[in-house]
């Protein structure tokens, strides 16, 4: 009977340890996710480098950017500078990824560190670009 409340108090320590053991290993819930979100932002068409947002995006490499068209205009997300597309990825004019509406998305995976500039075909005073490490 004189050990019953140390056998209380073991069982309570037991059960604690395990609480703390499994949320500690749940460090993995946090692991970097394999896509990154951007915007085409309302209004796009005349805000230039404010058009895509974040900008730059910073990603990792192998993940894959996705844009969302927030905007009621018909954009495109175009490798390249202004007027001179690089071919590397291009939301396009039409097809099943072109930015017609609001709420389409494009996306790209990005194999390769380094720079990526892109445009929109139809207004090209938007401009953005992709910062892969
Ligand atoms: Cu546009």
């Amino acid at each position: 009977m004189v050990n019953k409340p140390i056998y209380l108090a073991a069982s309570l320590l037991a059960i604690l340890s395990v609480i703390v053991i499994g949320a500690s290993g749940n460090t993995s819930v946090f692991a970097q996710s394999d896509k990154v979100q951007a915007t085409i932002v309302p209004g796009a068409s005349t805000m230039t480098d404010k058009a895509y947002s974040p900008n730059p995006i910073q990603a990792k490499v192998g993940q894959t950017v996705v844009w969302t068209n927030d905007d009621s205009a018909f954009h495109t997300v175009t490798s390249g500078t202004t007027g001179a597309p690089d071919g590397k990825f291009d939301s396009g004019l039409q097809g099943p990824t072109a930015l017609i509406v609001k709420g389409k998305t494009f996306e790209h995976k990005f194999d390769a560190a380094g720079e990526y500039p892109y445009f929109c075909t139809l207004h090209p005073a938007m401009v953005g670009k992709v910062s892969v490490s």
